[in-house]
């Protein structure tokens, strides 16, 4: 037992057991963040999500450092694209819809190029990939079980987008009992205004779904753990 560390979050500090924490990186993916992905197909500018990676890099280079257990998920189908909603796939009357070829394979589909982790915040071993096919990440997938026989408590949320993915598995992760911090600077959205209005939201009313740091603060943090 390495006892409580300390961030300095809002809407008041964090305290967390670093044995019982695990850093999430959600849906770093080429079809949200790079040109000719899903996130392009309906119409946003990926490059507002770029802003992410290098905070995100610098958090999972200091959690690999300190023990921190790390993962990953990943939004996206099955070939036979079995588990995506019809509802899902007809939504926004696009061009190039999920499971149709584009410049970077097939959309959101499992082992095409768009559908993988950028090669910037690849998974290392050990850190487990979740691949779900809604945008909470408990949804259809094992996240909560690998979460429990881990022993984890604490969630420490990087990824995109803020008021999409980020934000429904925050709410998934507080009402399974799990105390979340999002570090800001590590998440992002393509509409500005909701990425800060969804910061707002998870802080307000005595951090209703959980608290709101930054990288630097949860990488100092952790400093006393790394080697
Ligand atoms: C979206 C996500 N925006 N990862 N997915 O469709 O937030």
């Amino acid at each position: 037992m390495r006892g409580k560390l300390i961030v300095k979050a809002e809407p008041y500090d964090y305290e967390f057991e670093p044995e019982a924490t695990a850093l999430m990186v959600i849906d770093m993916q080429n079809d949200f963040l790079n040109p000719g992905g899903f996130g392009e197909f309906l119409g946003n500018d990926v490059s507002l999500l770029r802003r992410a990676i290098g905070p995100t890099k610098n958090v999972l280079n200091a959690a690999r450092r300190a023990k921190i257990k790390v993962i990953h998920t990943r939004e996206g189908h099955r070939p036979d694209l079995s588990d995506c909603p019809p509802s899902k796939r007809m939504r926004g009357r696009l061009k190039i819809r999920i499971g149709d070829e584009g410049p970077m394979g097939r959309v959101l589909v499992r082992g095409h190029r768009g559908h993988e982790i950028i090669d910037e915040l690849k998974p290392i071993e050990g850190e487990p990939v979740i691949d779900k096919p809604g945008k909470g990440s408990f949804y259809a997938t094992d996240l909560h079980l690998i979460l429990q026989n881990w022993g984890i408590r604490y969630l420490v949320i990087t990824g995109v987008t803020t008021e999409v993915c980020v934000h429904t598995t925050v709410r998934e992760a507080n009402d399974r009992g799990y105390e979340c911090l999002v570090l800001e600077d590590c998440v992002a959205s393509y509409f500005p205004e909701f990425h800060e209005v969804g910061i707002k939201m998870i802080k307000a009313q005595g951090g209703i779904f959980g608290w709101v740091s930054t990288s630097s603060e949860f990488i100092k943090a952790i400093a006393p753990l790394m080697k």
